[in-house]
């Protein structure tokens, strides 16, 4: 496959990656079998087949469930380093990884644990795949503001001995009723301490949603943001403030956000001028890692070598890198 290649030999940063979401079944079942836990099914094949989603909410019932078996360091090291390697395949130079802590902490697993599993593997990869890793710290909006800033006070006193990696901080899982305004403390606190902000905004909720992340919580990028076509003042902005979007097709198509591949929004927000990227989401559930969805966009939304480019290059740039590291891939 002579585009796959094409593609493969861009250098790429991924910028929406859900570390929990790259827990494939094989390793699901090692974990779990490392950890005494019984999955509620029965084999590998079994548990894929139940990845079939009617929209986020079905999705993510099953991904906090599959995270169940992450416990000890090791778990969260052998996940990470697993995603860094296939990334790598497919000639991702840097990626932008979000963890949801309050998944891990709410179960017991203590905060350190989950950094220090991550952390190494994130500066194993740097060493020995020279694929180079941040880490974006994700509140779950559909807990309190409160339990994100427990979780905050958590997380702040390591985070001198993640100064290379943790960068920024995210806001993910179930959007609708759930919106920025909701987060705004939290968000001028981590904005005050200096992190890099980024949030999910319309993927399931309305484009009002992404105009609030930028206006609200006054994020640097936005996590999706598809449904900003609802509303063409937003797009103007979109495409005169180079706000970058981090669009994920492939679990756009799964989770139905839209009918088909051939349907979506990616091209058309793209020749538009706005700065959007391709990005993998949760790739062990969505059928697809970053070579995947950049290949299904070309065919389904005939994407050209040109244009592909310009996706590759539009990731480096919306990347968090310093100016210097980013010169070194565009
Ligand atoms: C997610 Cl696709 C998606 N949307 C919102 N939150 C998430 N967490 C993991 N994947
Ligand atoms: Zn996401």
């Amino acid at each position: 496959p002579r585009l796959l290649q094409f593609i493969r030999a861009l250098p790429k940063a991924e910028l929406h990656l859900h570390i929990e979401g790259t827990l494939e079944p094989e390793l699901m079942f090692e974990l779990a079998r490392r950890n005494g836990i019984e999955l509620p099914y029965p084999t590998v094949e079994a548990l894929r087949a139940a990845y079939r989603f009617d929209d986020l909410q079905s999705f993510l019932d099953l991904y906090y469930a599959g995270a169940g078996v992450l416990i000890q360091e090791a778990d969260f090291y052998d996940m990470t380093m697993a995603y860094l390697r296939r990334a790598q395949r497919d000639g991702i130079v840097h990626a932008e990884i979000m963890f949801d802590p309050q998944t891990h902490t709410a179960r017991g697993v203590p905060m350190e644990t989950v950094f220090a599993g991550i952390g190494r593997a994130l500066r194993d990869a740097r060493d020995t795949l020279g694929v180079s890793g941040y880490l974006l710290l994700s509140f779950l909006r559909h807990l309190p503001e409160a339990d994100a800033f427990s979780t905050l006070e958590q997380a702040l006193p390591l985070r001198d001995r993640y100064q290379d990696i943790w960068m920024g901080i995210g806001l993910d899982s179930a959007e609708k009723g759930n919106p920025p305004e909701k987060f705004a403390r939290v968000f001028a606190r981590c904005r005050e301490l200096g992190f890099r902000l980024v949030a999910h905004a319309g993927e399931e909720g309305p484009a009002a949603y992404v105009r609030d992340a930028l206006d609200i919580l006054r994020v640097e990028r936005i996590d999706h943001g598809v449904r900003s076509e609802e509303d063409p003042d937003l797009m103007r902005r979109l495409a005169q403030e180079k706000v970058p979007l981090t669009v994920c097709p492939l679990s756009n198509l799964r989770l139905c956000v839209f009918p088909s591949l051939e349907d979506h929004n990616l091209a058309r927000m793209l020749r538009q001028g706005l700065m959007v990227t391709v990005n993998s989401d949760d790739p062990a559930y969505f059928g697809g890692y970053l070579a995947d969805n950049y290949l299904a966009c070309a065919e389904s939304l005939g994407l050209d070598e040109a244009e592909l480019a310009t996706l590759a290059g539009n990731s480096i740039r919306a990347s968090f890198l310093p100016p210097e590291q980013k010169a070194q891939w565009l």
